[in-house]
């Protein structure tokens, strides 16, 4: 078994006890847990010989450096989980890239460009319900209307981001390429029996909210036809946004969180607020989707004499890959597992969906037990993490940054 696999594992364990809730693996940004992973990994890494920066969001960089300056080798994923999550989703990447910058480093071996690894602190929107907020602040696209988003304890997000930014505020290179390594948190390599994949796309994605607003009442004297509950509404358009899913091809709709604020056993809900998340590889149909929602939503509202507020929160685009980077991982994931490798469309969202819109972008796909992830059943296996960490080194021995 490779030595630098079961440590990637054991360090993984690690971090995954860097939790927000004890017995659950859960890193929200800016919360304790995250700022406990982020401390374990840069130790290694300074451990390791990198140097270390965090940037004014919080993410964390090891350098290592080249034999010129340029444009660094970033290989990055994300150290923030979603509550009760997994322990190798984002972790994974992270710890991959800095297992890779430290064979070089054991060496003395330099490239001819600057190796950096970064983990980003917020990729899931867990806390404030806007996703990747660690990659775009690390490349300065951070949207100032996020800083009036507000966590369920009132708290601002521009607050979290002063307690819990670096000194290294601004720190970032627009990478030369980027890579991350990542589980694949679908079933495609497991029902091949393949350990690795390569990522061509990754999928558009919408996060928004919906909030309703009725009247509460008792629930003992105010009669069914003068009611104006708000939960009834929110639980018809949740049937709603499940059965436009159902009947439109490769379109992933979910309301993962529905709130009832207050509410209480004997009283007819006077409020209640949904999430939404659409998904489509192609933005036109995912756009409509939205729209469709959004319109019958509305429409079931009124009816019921229901308030409704329906929030665009982020909009994400599909995203293809570089193919330049993906054919040289998936050369060198096969002259590793000697397998064929397939090419896989990502259902789940990426840092590197940011990153692609200033540097080209490569993923590799790590095997997951049963396609299982943002559950604590997530698993890997360590000839996976062997193959894949034996795979990025090939990709690196063999990497020169484009002219
Ligand atoms: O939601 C996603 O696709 C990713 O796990 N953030
Ligand atoms: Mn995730
Ligand atoms: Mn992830």
């Amino acid at each position: 078994m490779s030595a630098a696999a079961a440590v990637l594992l054991a360090r993984a364990d690690r971090i995954a006890a860097a939790t927000d809730q004890p017995g659950t693996i859960t890193r929200l940004y800016g919360r304790a847990g995250l700022r406990r992973a982020r401390a374990e990994v840069a130790g290694w890494m300074r451990l390791a010989g990198l140097e270390t920066r965090i940037d004014g969001v919080g993410n964390l960089t090891g350098c290592w450096p080249g034999d010129a300056a340029g444009p660094p080798l970033v290989i990055g994923s994300h150290i923030d989980t979603v509550p009760n999550g997994g322990r190798y989703d984002g972790v994974l990447g992270v710890l991959a890239g800095l297992a890779a910058a430290e064979r070089l480093a054991r060496s003395g071996r330099r490239l001819a460009c600057p190796l950096h690894v970064v983990a980003f602190v917020e990729e899931e929107g867990a806390r404030f319900g806007t996703s990747f907020l660690g990659s775009r602040g690390w490349l300065g696209m951070a949207d100032p209307a996020d800083e009036r988003l507000v966590d369920s304890n009132g708290v601002t997000l521009a607050e979290a981001v002063a307690d819990f930014a670096g000194p290294d505020a601004g720190f970032a290179r627009p990478p030369g390429d980027y890579l991350e390594v990542h589980i694949e948190q679908g079933p495609v390599l497991d029902a091949a029996g393949l350990p690795l994949g390569v990522v061509d796309s990754i999928i558009g994605q919408t996060r928004a909210v919906i909030r309703l607003e009725g009247a509460a009442g008792h629930a003992g004297t105010v009669p069914m036809d003068h009611r104006r509950d708000a939960l009834g509404a929110a639980a018809e358009i949740v049937l709603e946004v499940e059965r436009l899913a159902r009947r439109t091809r490769g379109l992933l709709a979910t309301v993962g969180e529905l709130a009832v604020p207050g509410g209480v056993g004997n009283v007819v809900p006077g409020a209640a607020v949904a999430s939404l998340d659409v998904r489509h590889a192609d933005d036109d149909v995912r756009r409509t989707a939205t729209e469709t929602i959004r319109s019958v939503a509305l429409d079931l509202a009124g009816r019921r004499r229901i308030a409704i507020e329906f929030e665009l929160l982020s909009e994400v685009a599909a995203t293809p890959l570089e193919p330049r980077l993906t054919d040289a991982l998936r050369r060198a994931a096969e002259a590793t597992t000697g397998a064929s490798v397939p090419t896989v469309s990502s259902g789940a969202g990426h840092d590197g969906v940011i990153v692609a819109r200033v540097a080209p972008v490569g993923m590799l796909f790590v095997r997951c037990a049963a396609g299982i992830s943002h559950s604590p059943d997530e698993a890997v296996g360590v000839d996976d993490v062997a193959a894949a960490l034996a795979t990025l080194d090939l990709f690196i021995d063999g990497y020169g940054p484009t002219a």
